[in-house]
């Protein structure tokens, strides 16, 4: 089939998804068990102009008027998001008529199935270290880069083999046992030693079992402090007399970066087909590409070591909280919050990567997974290999999502209380255990065969088996959902002259920050995010602190974390010669 009848394939395709608000929602697809549909989905978007009044989107349950009587039913059939459906023959999107399984469809007929046996072999997008020669499987063919003939070495990381610089220092190889260093936990991760502090954890370091990990016998939880903040829910979650209001039931805005002079092809149609799949794998939440800007040229091809500094320009200059003579560049009012989206030709790792995101506050499935601080800002950065889902992957990322082939228990506390699947795997107990592309290997196209006898989930989006993935657990998009709100009430805080608190307040800041000093005259105190240390532990600075703690240097001891005192329980309160008493508990 010709380029142009392909694109006006694609066209008729978005029509008639443009109708379906009126009919019924299209149905899920066929699911592999252990998943569960998701809530609703509603494909209507942008208001017609036509005057009628628009049902919003569907609730779950919800039922569908019945197709006009005018209309045949099956009369012909579509593909649609990658599977086909039958179309009436008023040409309405009906019922599924096949799953394509994954493979994807083309006009009225699923694709083949690929070759079990391509050129890859057994090789994978994740990819293999022999030695220091990282092979994947990019595109169907096998891409072998030797890693040291660039002075590099090939490292075994959450995203596949990858080439990484040589590290004497700090350099490890991923199957060297975890070890203790008093409180430390010491282990590598991602190629790197890494240090996780357990004291600060208020756990202790204990090599009993296979490997050394944090340990505390029960759990220290403590009751989360913030700022409400306004949910879509309709409820008034801030108690400011006004239900859902601020936007909290609005569309999330999505800004497109793209590089000044980036080679980017079919930009405008790709972009559609994500953001579709997005929205039908997040259902009930809803996106909207709300703007797109140009980014300086050197973020064409992208180097992950700028991750943070990226972040940071790209998550504020559309915001509304500027920093003072850093005035949004259009004359378009600024967002009270939006995911950035760079859209590079290529990111700077060998062998190629179709995408990554920061995650919140260096945490996945509720675990943190760097005791460094965190910035606030957030940023998706995607390339020409991506996938189409590549987007909902890694919003699922930059939302609090791991990987389904993530191990967290290397860097969870282990604590009786907590159930065995909050603390191992991806910590997110609905999703089947993934022992990660290099233990399956994929017999049909979604179809796994894993040695260790796992039947992990080749569906699920937060997962590495491509060319499958289309479906988040419910219990994934709970915690998805949950990340949101903090994204939101966290972003203003990206500008710290835009985030000033108050200490002697319990809920002086958004949920998981804690109201810090910033030694500055003019805002003397600001929400942070908040550290691995909880209160009574030793820290070097505020940002190492947690639950409403700040570091304060004790009379001849380390410094600590200690909260500000209103006399509650368990808290004397002494006077330290600040404008806020604080729990001398948490100074000895
Ligand atoms: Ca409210
Ligand atoms: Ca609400």
């Amino acid at each position: 089939m010709g380029r142009r009848a392909r694109q006006l394939g694609f066209t008729v395709a978005l029509l008639i998804a443009a109708w379906l608000w009126w009919w019924e929602p299209v149905p899920a697809p066929p699911l592999p068990p252990g998943s569960e549909p998701s809530a609703s989905r509603s494909v209507a978007s942008e208001p017609a102009d036509d005057g009628e009044a628009q049902p919003g989107p569907s609730k779950a349950g919800a039922t569908a008027p019945p197709p006009s009587a005018a209309c045949t039913p099956h009369a012909a059939a579509s593909c649609h998001e990658g599977d086909l459906y039958w179309l009436d023959s008023c040409g309405v999107v009906g019922e599924l008529k096949e799953s394509c399984q994954g493979r994807g469809c083309a006009a009225d007929s699923c694709k083949p199935a690929r070759a079990a046996h391509n050129a890859c072999g057994r090789t994978s997008a994740y990819g293999e270290c022999s030695g220091d020669v990282a092979e994947a499987c990019i595109g169907e063919q096998l891409v072998r880069v030797d890693c040291a003939s660039r002075g590099g070495r090939c490292v075994m990381t959450g995203e596949g083999a990858v080439c990484m610089p040589r590290d004497d220092a700090h350099g490890c190889k991923g199957y060297e046992p975890a070890r203790c260093e008093g409180d430390k936990l010491t282990l590598c991760v991602d190629g790197r030693w890494q240090s996780v502090d357990c004291a600060a954890r208020r756990a202790s370091c204990s090599e009993r079992g296979a490997s050394a990990h944090c340990e505390a016998p029960t759990v220290v939880g403590l009751a989360p402090l913030g700022l409400a903040s306004e949910q879509c829910n309709d409820r008034d979650d801030d108690a400011d007399g006004h239900v859902d209001e601020d936007g909290a039931c609005d569309e999330v805005a999505l800004v497109a970066f793209v590089p000044e002079g980036a080679q980017l092809a079919n930009l405008d149609a790709r972009m559609t087909e994500e953001l579709a799949i997005l929205n039908r794998v997040f259902a009930p939440t809803r996106f909207r590409w709300a703007r797109t800007r140009e980014a300086p040229a050197r973020y064409r091809v992208f180097e992950p070591r700028h991750m943070e500094q990226a972040a940071s320009a790209l998550g504020q200059s559309e915001s509304r909280y500027q920093a003072p003579g850093k005035a949004a560049s259009s004359g378009e009012p600024g967002l009270p919050f939006y995911v950035p989206v760079l859209f590079a030709e290529k990111l700077k790792v060998d062998p190629p990567k179709s995408g990554m995101s920061t995650l919140p506050n260096a945490r996945c499935g509720g675990v943190r997974v760097s005791d460094a601080p965190s910035p606030v800002s957030g940023l998706i950065v995607l390339t020409e290999a991506r996938q189409p889902e590549t987007l909902t992957h890694e919003l699922g990322h930059y939302l609090g999502l791991c990987h389904t082939h993530e191990q967290i228990a290397r860097l969870a506390v282990q604590a009786d209380g907590v159930e065995l699947c909050e603390r191992t795997g991806d910590s997110i107990c609905d999703t089947a255990d993934d022992p990660g592309p290099p233990g399956c290997f994929q017999a049909g196209q979604c179809e796994l065969m894993c040695r260790d006898g796992s039947r992990p989930d080749p569906f699920n989006i937060m997962s590495y088996y491509l060319g499958c993935r289309r479906v988040l657990t419910p219990e994934q998009l709970a915690e998805a959902a949950r990340n949101l709100t903090l994204r939101k009430a966290w972003f203003r805080c990206q500008d710290p002259r835009a985030c000033p608190c108050d200490p002697k307040l319990k809920a002086a800041c958004p949920a998981e920050m804690s109201c810090h000093p910033t030694g500055s005259g003019d805002a003397p105190w600001w929400c942070e995010l908040d550290g691995v240390g909880a209160p009574g532990t030793a820290c070097g600075d505020a940002s190492q602190c947690s639950a409403r703690a700040f570091c304060l240097a004790g009379a001849g001891s380390s410094a600590r974390c200690v909260r500000p005192c209103d006399d509650e329980p368990g808290c004397t309160c002494m006077d330290v010669g600040l404008p806020v008493r604080v729990c001398a508990q948490d100074l000895r």
